[in-house]
């Protein structure tokens, strides 16, 4: 037995499933989860002295790559004058000001201790605001677990093909309205049926959580109006997109000024951190300032707090670095699109910037139904094929591929080779 496999055996005997989060148990790729114990750079190491290139960067958040030593000697500084003081810090008023220098929409900001946290109040915040009960979601769309976002969600959820979950009274989600991603007809629809009692639209500007799909034109700018016309706010969940389709996100990207935005993984540089922030007279409705009441023990914790001002100052103050991150993504992602066409191969690669999906599928992926007419189990053989072959994808279909800007040159091109071997050399 290899370490990561008696790792396992150990871990699901005190750990439901043996893990701490669903989409990391390699369920629906039928391999035994590799139990990691470092990462340095584009690397990871798992039990057994394997390395890997690590193609999911925890999901999002290592967009430098893994111990940038920048980001751990801010942590370290942090830890030598105390780790937690449930108390105001001067980290916190740096990040807020940071984010609101760096994202033009957030007037202002909490920071809370992940993205669901992050949407959960952000969309209470919204019913404050509009005293309005309804939310409208697009299938596919992941924004974290809370009851009322567990309905037709993506990333885990969809792996797991359970359209929504167990445990979650039919009271908390019969005010979520699902549409289809970029069809403006089937949110015109909702609002012609529930128009001024929808408090909020929220939406991923980019779709990562169905594997990566990208909004058709005008889809984004459809949302923006369909809200302003009926008053209902319009929340971009930048949790996946936020400082990594561009320094100000996916917003920044394409031009749209969402009510609020949502914050995570990156924003935390590898620490438990999200944020919500927008409109000044949307987020003074939170307490204490307002009747929105959203707490935590941890929110805004120093050392987390530095961990997330190293990372977005480095992302910030690095000459080209989306240049030359994008450059290297791209690259990798028309490579792969070379090799498919070379094998003659069907399928189809979405990608935009350092996030891309290889859909197992011969149809175009534009939405959640496009997406699930991917062969899970042909996806199941390329992931193997590629664990063996040293590249670490995401276990699952309906995820995303995050690129790092550790990744050289000559790391995508081992990449490539290895693409290549699976689907000319087979
Ligand atoms: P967390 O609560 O996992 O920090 O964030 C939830 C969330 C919210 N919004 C978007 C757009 C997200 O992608 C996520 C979390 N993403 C998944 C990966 N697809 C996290 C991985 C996991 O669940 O372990």
């Amino acid at each position: 037995m290899t370490k990561s496999e008696m790792l396992f055996e150990r871990a699901v005997k005190y750990i439901p499933g043996g893990v701490n989060s669903p989409v990391r148990a390699f369920g629906s790729v039928g391999e035994t989860p590799r139990f990691l114990v470092s990462a340095k750079g584009s690397h990871l190491t798992d039990a057994d002295g394997n390395t890997y290139l690590d193609y999911v960067g925890s999901w999002g958040p290592m967009i430098l790559g893994h111990s940038h030593p920048v980001v751990l000697e801010a942590v370290s500084e942090a830890c030598k004058k105390g780790l937690s003081f449930g108390a105001a810090t001067e980290a916190e008023v740096e990040m807020a000001e940071l984010i609101s220098s760096i994202v033009p929409s957030v007037e202002m900001v909490r920071m809370v201790n992940s993205g669901t946290e992050a949407v959960m109040s952000a969309i209470r915040a919204a019913r404050g605001f509009t005293g309005r009960n309804k939310i409208l979601k697009f299938a596919g769309c992941y924004h974290g677990h809370s009851d009322a976002m567990l309905v037709k969600a993506g990333s885990g959820v969809m792996t797991a093909g359970v359209p929504d979950s167990a445990g979650v009274p039919a009271g908390c989600t019969e005010d979520t309205l699902t549409a289809s991603y970029n069809d403006l007809e089937s949110v015109e629809k909702l609002f012609d049926a529930w128009g001024y009692e929808i408090a909020a639209v929220i939406v991923e500007p980019v779709g990562a959580n169905m594997g990566v799909v990208l909004p058709k034109e005008g889809f984004l700018e459809g949302l923006r109006r369909i809200c302003t016309k009926h008053g209902s706010l319009l929340i971009f969940d930048e949790v996946i997109t936020g400082f990594r389709l561009s320094l100000s996100g996916a917003q920044g990207y394409y031009g749209i000024k969402p009510d609020l935005t949502t914050f995570g993984k990156i924003i935390g540089g590898g620490m438990p951190v999200g944020a919500y922030g927008g409109r000044k007279d949307v987020m003074e409705m939170v307490a204490p300032k307002g009747p929105v009441y959203q707490a935590g023990t941890l929110s805004g914790n120093p050392v987390a707090m530095a961990a997330g001002l190293a990372q977005i100052r480095l992302l910030r103050d690095t000459p080209g670095f989306y240049q030359e991150l994008h450059r290297k993504s791209h690259r990798l992602f028309t490579g792969m699109e070379e090799i498919l066409k070379e094998a003659e191969s069907p399928y189809q690669l979405n990608h935009i910037g350092s996030l891309g999906c290889l859909f197992f599928t011969e149809q175009p992926v534009d939405d959640y139904a496009s997406a699930k007419t991917s062969d899970t189990e042909a996806f199941a053989r390329y992931f193997s094929h590629m664990l063996r072959e040293g590249i670490y994808l995401a276990p699952s279909q309906f995820e995303a591929m995050f690129v790092s800007a550790a990744i050289t040159e000559e790391e995508i091109e081992e990449t490539l080779q290895a693409v290549r071997r699976y689907f000319i050399s087979q």
